[in-house]
């Protein structure tokens, strides 16, 4: 494995689960953090522990991925000691709802399609250049199941991970000739605030998502935190495209053994 102690991470999202997750495992095996999401409490929080747990550099960004000023301006904002950004986790994103095509709230999926694509899209045009200038850089976007498995009542998110597929894919063939490389990580089920964000504060219906899962349950996010590090931590000349990770009683979106 290459180590990546001394490179310097950024990680939207990192508020709660799989950002989070990541963030305390880039921290203990040595980066320097720019912990970025919009409740700037949580990261203070998140940044006191890793520095004491881990002796970890970390900066806090509030940030708003949706806003594209603030995301373009963010990379010369920076501290000269976070400026060396090699490592973008595009973790920011979420689904709202579960309405059908027919019913859709155009609010919440205009906030889908600022969260999940353009946010990544603006943080990889602002990271991405120095990353190729600097000749070290990896782009980690969180996709989802639902980026290849369309289900209905998910038709905006299932569309807004499936641009990103298709956005990390074609960014590959813009930085083939860059020893810069892009992976898109797509897990199933994973128990995070992801359902309770979803079913907007009903923790009924969240936790039903997860109930009863068999086999050890859903997926946790270390897992996936886990699965970041495997393809951030391969020698420089292996890029790991995609992964794609169930629990291990999921088969499908839908397809779940539940006790
Ligand atoms: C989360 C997995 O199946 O709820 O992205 O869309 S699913």
């Amino acid at each position: 494995a290459e180590p990546v102690a001394g490179r310097c991470a950024l990680i939207t999202g990192a508020s709660s689960g799989i950002g989070q997750a990541t963030a305390e495992r880039l921290a203990e095996l040595g980066c320097r953090l720019v912990v970025a999401a919009r409740r700037k409490d949580r990261l203070d929080a998140l940044a006191t522990r890793l520095a004491n747990d881990f002796g970890a550099k970390v900066h806090c960004v509030a940030l708003d991925v949706t806003d594209v000023d603030a995301v373009m301006s963010l990379p010369s904002a920076l501290p000269a000691e976070f400026a060396d950004v090699s490592i973008l986790v595009n973790n920011a994103g979420g689904a709202l709802g579960t309405a059908k095509c027919t019913e859709n709230n155009m609010d919440d999926v205009a906030t889908m399609l600022d969260a999940n694509v353009k946010g990544v899209v603006a943080c990889t045009r602002a990271f991405s250049p120095g990353m190729v200038e600097r000749g070290c850089g990896h782009v980690v976007n969180i996709s989802s199941i639902a980026g290849v498995e369309w289900y209905g009542g998910g038709s905006v998110y299932c569309a807004t991970k499936a641009a990103i597929n298709a956005f990390t894919y074609a960014s590959r063939k813009d930085l083939h000739d860059t020893p810069c490389k892009i992976t898109s990580v797509s897990p199933g089920f994973v128990n995070t605030e992801f359902a309770t964000v979803r079913f907007k504060g009903d923790k009924g219906k969240a936790d039903n998502v997860y109930a009863g899962m068999k086999y050890g349950g859903p997926l946790l996010a270390e897992d996936i935190a886990d699965n970041i590090v495997y393809a951030l931590t391969r020698p420089g000349r292996v890029q790991v495209c995609d992964m794609l990770v169930y629990p291990t009683c999921q088969a499908s979106a839908r397809d779940i053994a539940r006790e």
